[in-house]
């Protein structure tokens, strides 16, 4: 039987396990890529392993979510990372140069390699096939250190796309119909490949839109086969010899398909507060727009932001809303500028930001109360954009600067029709990617060569061992699809706490209940209660490790996001599954008492537990798990496991 282009890249990439859907399986990691409120515990973990050298072919460090240094926090968390890529040997990208999966897309990524990221959009350079996984920061130390990178094998589905988008409609439609058809939860514990001969009528900056959200649908991965597109990209960044030809074998079979005729896709918007909460934006035209802002990781390349500035040359924005232009890179601002483009949209009424995730995690660009904000970026959860009770709306640039014309949300193809003289822009390259490589310290360059840690910067807390017994409060009880940005928020008061624990853990789960983090402590155990899709969003660790350090012990969830579930063995946290009756009848204050020999039936593989609530009635708690995240789990997390195994036999940290 022949392999999907997923299968033939694990395959070649395999260390341990079989490619079968549902089995863990080891690989090898080529490239990793960290950023800067993931960054420092992803160093702090690897120095605590004794690791002292990164051993992947790739290590690049991005300072990029919190560019602003509001707090010299920020600014000493860039400056030990600085150090750390120096001490360790990882590629530096200076604050300001870009985001992570942008500048990586740029300057890194490559065919046919695997690459790990401390952030969920690392899928992001699947757009030209390469095999991006975002995990925890903990796996990502481990792979540096030469480690094999474990997941379960994804199923493999293939997604067809046929014809050709028509005007107006874009790449960024297509991801948001697939949102709209599978949801958020439609792509957990899959990797989504794309086949079929629209493939060839996408440039590789529309694919890795595409492949940017998947991480929305829960997905492992999304891959993209390469091209003479890939090849033609891969030309115009400088680095032709990166290209690789990469396709499925034609026998291969994938677990099942969807078909996307790109023909019948139009101008689609997600509506507060959720990625798949998707409508055509006929339906919601005429709403008043307050803010409208492009860029992010999803759409702030130069070919992202080109249409808006073409769309804007001779108008202004509407005096009710503000315009605001986010790029991905330091290299999309310099070529728009170099162009005259940048100045064209400042006549037009627009703001340019530093090349930042910033407003995308609340960080700037904050609406105001009551208003509407319509953005090019993948995540609009509630209250993520830094004010409660948010309206955020998700867009592709070209329905973004129509609203920002229009002062108000309407259909492009509508706009158009009522002035007469507007265009589609279309999706247009550049002939070269011509932005300077200033701010990207090679390892060879390396200005430091010991790690540099100011006050904020602490250790990371270890846990003791996984106990016989486990008892205590249900002490929060949850809806469905809970964020990590709900368990840990990233907004800027609370994101300068990211290298400090103790003090990062006192905001833990504030957005459900600002009481929990008190109470969590005072109780010294418990567990968190909650439904479907729990942890989804965000790879932040801090989302496992802040309950760690708080006292709690488990999570009791209908269903887990996949990186979180892992975040949740690395930090020792009992994930159990419980069914939708247990869920009801559970209350916020029961008392939980899991029955077994926990550490022991943990060990020895046992799948169902037996939870007893309220000394009363009792439930069954399922823990789906392998054997090497068993022991990880009972010795207390990942960090004490690999060092007591690394102890143990004096090996290199390779759990
Ligand atoms: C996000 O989009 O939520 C973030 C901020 O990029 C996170 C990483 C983090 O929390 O630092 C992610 O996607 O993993
Ligand atoms: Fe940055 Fe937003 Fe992309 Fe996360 S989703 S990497 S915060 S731009």
């Amino acid at each position: 039987m022949g392999q999907t282009l997923t299968e033939q890249i694990l395959d070649d990439h395999l260390v341990e396990g079989d490619l079968e859907p549902g089995e863990e399986i080891g690989i090898e990691i080529d490239q990793v890529l960290t950023q800067d409120t993931t960054g420092t515990l992803v160093w702090l973990q690897f120095e605590a392993l004794g690791l002292d050298e990164v051993q992947t072919e790739l290590a690049a460090q991005y300072c990029d979510h919190q560019t602003y240094q509001f707090d010299f926090k920020n600014t000493d968390d860039h400056r030990f990372l600085r150090s750390a890529a120096g001490t360790f040997g990882a590629y530096f990208s200076r604050p300001g140069n870009g985001i992570c999966h942008n500048v990586h897309k740029e300057n890194f990524a490559a065919p046919g390699k695997t690459l790990l990221g401390s952030d969920s959009h690392t899928p992001t350079p699947g757009g030209l096939g390469q095999l991006a996984i975002g995990s925890g920061g903990l796996d990502v130390a481990v792979a540096m250190g030469g480690g094999a990178y474990y997941i379960e094998m994804p199923e493999v589905v293939e997604v067809r796309l046929e014809g050709e988008l028509p005007e107006w409609a874009t790449a960024k439609d297509v991801i948001l119909e697939m949102l709209r058809r599978l949801s958020v939860k439609g792509g957990v514990g899959k990797i989504f490949e794309y086949t079929g001969p629209g493939v060839e009528t996408l440039s590789v900056p529309e694919r890795t839109t595409i492949t940017n959200m998947g991480t929305e649908l829960g997905a492992t991965s999304s891959i993209f086969p390469t091209d003479e597109n890939t090849k033609d990209w891969l030309e115009r960044v400088g680095r032709p010899d990166d290209y690789e030809e990469l396709t499925p074998d034609e026998d291969a079979e994938y677990h099942d398909s969807i078909t996307i005729d790109l023909s019948d896709i139009e101008p689609l918007i997600a509506k507060p507060s959720m990625p798949d909460n998707v409508v055509p934006v006929r339906e919601v035209a005429g709403e008043s727009v307050d803010q409208v802002i492009i860029g992010s990781c999803t759409n702030g390349g130069y070919p992202d932001i080109l249409p808006a500035a073409k769309m804007l040359e001779g108008r202004e924005v509407d005096m009710r809303t503000e315009m605001i232009i986010a790029p991905g890179s330091k290299q999309a601002s310099e070529m728009l500028a170099r162009e005259g483009w940048t100045a064209e949209l400042m006549a037009a009424g627009v703001n340019f930001s530093e090349a930042t995730c910033g407003a995308c995690i609340g960080i700037g660009h904050v609406p105001a109360s009551d208003s509407v904000s319509l953005r090019t970026f993948n995540r609009n959860f509630e209250g993520r954009s830094g004010i409660e009770d948010d309206s955020v709306y998700l867009c592709s640039p070209e329905v973004a600067t129509a609203a920002a014309i229009a002062g108000e949300i309407v259909d492009p193809r509508d706009l158009a029709e009522e002035l007469g003289d507007l265009e589609d822009p279309g999706f247009e390259l550049p002939d070269k990617y011509t932005g300077s490589k200033a701010d990207i310290i090679e390892p060879d360059e390396a200005v430091d060569d010991d790690l540099v840690k100011g006050p904020n910067i602490g250790d990371v807390p270890l846990k003791d061992p996984l106990d016989a017994h486990l008892e205590g409060p249900a002490l929060l009880k949850m809806d469905d699809n809970i964020t990590t940005d709900h368990i840990i928020p990233a907004t800027q008061d609370i994101l300068m706490y990211r290298s400090n624990i103790p003090k990062l853990s006192e905001f833990t789960l504030s957005r459900v209940d600002d009481s929990f983090a008190d109470r969590a402590l005072e109780s010294d155990g418990g567990f968190l209660v909650a439904g479907e899709n729990y942890g989804q969003g965000s790879s932040r660790e801090h989302a496992a490790l802040c309950p760690m350090y708080l006292g709690v012990e488990g999570v009791l969830a209908q269903s887990f996001a996949r990186i979180h579930k892992a975040n949740l063995f690395n930090f020792g946290l009992l994930p159990l599954e419980i069914d939708a009756e247990t869920y009801e009848r559970i209350e916020q204050g029961d008392d939980i008492e899991i029955v077994d020999d926990v550490a022991e039936a943990v060990r020895s593989g046992q799948e169902e537990f037996t939870i007893r609530v309220n000394d009363d009635w009792e439930a069954t708690g399922y823990l789906d798990a392998s054997a090497r995240e068993r022991e990880i789990l009972a010795d207390g997390g990942k960090l004490a496991h690999v060092k007591a195994k690394h102890e143990e036999s004096g090996a290199p940290a390779d759990d």
